[in-house]
C-alpha cells in the first residue's frame, strides 16, 4: 500500500474533513529501530527502541505537525505562513508551504542554526530573516506579527501542529501492537513535542487502541534548561542548537505531561549529549543530530542514578524505552565533523594507504 502520509493514516483522529485538500510529503510511518547494542552497553535489562524521526521528508519530526498546520492554513484561506525557528521548523514549513504554493517567512537566530537546516529553508524558497537575537526573541516577534497580519503562525503554539505530532505516539503503540512503552524519552526545546506525544498516548488509551500509558522523560540541555531550573533562561546556550530555547511556549503542558505520567524532565550537559550522539552513531549505525541525542543521554543519566531500579516492565522481563531521535544527523555536518576523528591524507600509493590503516606489509598472493 502506498504511504499517503500521516493525515490519511490517522484521519479519524485529526481535524480534517472529507473535503480537506491534504498537503503532504508522505511523512510519518518512520522506523522504530530496536537498539540492542545500545541496550547492552547501558544495561541488558533495558530494551531500547529508537523512533527515527530523521527519516521524515525534511529530516525531522516537524513534518508531522507541518502537514497538519499547512493543510489547515490552506483550508482556512491563508496565503502566507510564518515561524520562528532553531532550524527544523523553518525547513519543514518552507517545504510544505512550497508544496501548497503559499508564502513562507522564517525568523531564525543569526548564526545559530545548523547549516543543513538553513540550506533547506533557502532552497524551498522561504523568506529567511536572521535576527540579532535568540529563538525566544524571534517567537515573540512572530506571535505579534501574526496577530496583526493575515499570516498563519506555524510554530507549535498552533494547535494543528500538536495534532499532527501526536501521531508519533500512535505509530509507536501500533508497532508494539496495542502496548505503550514503559518509558518514552525525548528532547525538550519549545516543549511542543512532549505535549503532542503525551496527548497521543492518552488519546490512544481513550479510544481503546492502547492498554497502558508510558512515563514521559523529557530532557533539556543544561545551558538551556528553564523547566528543570524553574525559571526562563535569558541567554540559553548549548551546542545542540535545535533546543537552545530559554522560555518554552508549552512549558505548562510539558509539566503536565511529566506530572500526569509520573515522569521526569531532566537536564544533560553538552558533554553528555555529545557522548550519546557519538555512541548511537558508532554502535547502532544511526546518525541523529545533537539535540536528538539528549533523549539517549538522559536515559543513560537516569540509569546511572538508579531511577529505574524498582521498575516492573508492563510486558516481558525487560524495561521498554522508546527514545525519539527527532532530527537527522546530516542536518548538522559541522558538529559531526567536530565530534569525530579527522580523516588523514596520504599519497595515492598502496604502501601509504596500508600504513595509514596500520598494516605493515601487503599480503603475499
Ligand atoms: C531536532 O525548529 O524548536 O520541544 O524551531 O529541532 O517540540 O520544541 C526545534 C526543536 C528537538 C525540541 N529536537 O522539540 C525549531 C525547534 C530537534 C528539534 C526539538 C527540536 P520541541
Amino acid at each position: 500500500m502506498i504511504n499517503r502520509g500521516l493525515i490519511e493514516r490517522y484521519r479519524t483522529y485529526l481535524p480534517v474533513s472529507p473535503k480537506t485538500r491534504v498537503i503532504t510529503l508522505n511523512e510519518g510511518s518512520t522506523p522504530l529501530v530496536q537498539a540492542n547494542n545500545l541496550s547492552e552497553a547501558i544495561d541488558p535489562k533495558f530494551d531500547i527502541y529508537l523512533k527515527y524521526e530523521g527519516l521524515n521528508p525534511t529530516g525531522s519530526f516537524k513534518d508531522r505537525g507541518m502537514t497538519m498546520a499547512i493543510t489547515r492554513a490552506v483550508e482556512d484561506g491563508f496565503k502566507a505562513v510564518m515561524c520562528a525557528s532553531t532550524g527544523n521548523t523553518s525547513a519543514s514549513a518552507a517545504a510544505y508551504a512550497a508544496r501548497a504554493k503559499i508564502k513562507c517567512i522564517v525568523l531564525i537566530p543569526d548564526g545559530k542554526i545548523a547549516l543543513g537546516k538553513l540550506s533547506q529553508a533557502m532552497i524551498h524558497g522561504a523568506k529567511v530573516i536572521q535576527i540579532k537575537g535568540n529563538f525566544d526573541d524571534a517567537l515573540k516577534l512572530v506571535r505579534k506579527i501574526c496577530e496583526e497580519q493575515p499570516i498563519q503562525l506555524v510554530n507549535s503554539v498552533n494547535p494543528y501542529r500538536i495534532e499532527g505530532q501526536k501521531t508519533g505516539a500512535f505509530e509507536i503503540v501500533d508497532d508494539f501492537e496495542g502496548v505503550a512503552p514503559d518509558f518514552h524519552a525525548l528532547p525538550v526545546g519549545n516543549a511542543g513535542n512532549i505535549t503532542a506525544y503525551w496527548k497521543g498516548f492518552k488519546e490512544y488509551v481513550a479510544s481503546g487502541k492502547s492498554k497502558n500509558l508510558p512515563r514521559m522523560l523529557g530532557f533539556q540541555a543544561a545551558g538551556s534548561a528553564p523547566i528543570v531550573l524553574g525559571h526562563p533562561i535569558e541567554n540559553p546556550q548549548t551546542f545542540a542548537t535545535a533546543i537552545r530555547i530559554g522560555n518554552p511556549a508549552s512549558w505548562k503542558q510539558a509539566e503536565a505531561a511529566r506530572d500526569e505520567s509520573n515522569g521526569v524532565i531532566g537536564m544533560v550537559t553538552d558533554h553528555e549529549i555529545r557522548l550519546a550522539y557519538q555512541k548511537v552513531a558508532a554502535t547502532e549505525g544511526i546518525f541523529c543530530e545533537p539535540a536528538s541525542a539528549a533523549s539517549i543521554a538522559g536515559v543513560i543519566k537516569l540509569v546511572e542514578s538508579g531511577y529505574f531500579n524498582d521498575v516492573k516492565p508492563y510486558t516481558g522481563d525487560r524495561i521498554r524505552i522508546t527514545c525519539v531521535l527527532t532530527g537527522h544527523g546530516l542536518k548538522d555536518p559541522d558538529n559531526a565533523i567536530k565530534a569525530a576523528e579527522e580523516p588523514i591524507t596520504v599519497e595515492a600509493d598502496e604502501y601509504a594507504v596500508l600504513d595509514a590503516i596500520g598494516i605493515e606489509e601487503p599480503a603475499l598472493v
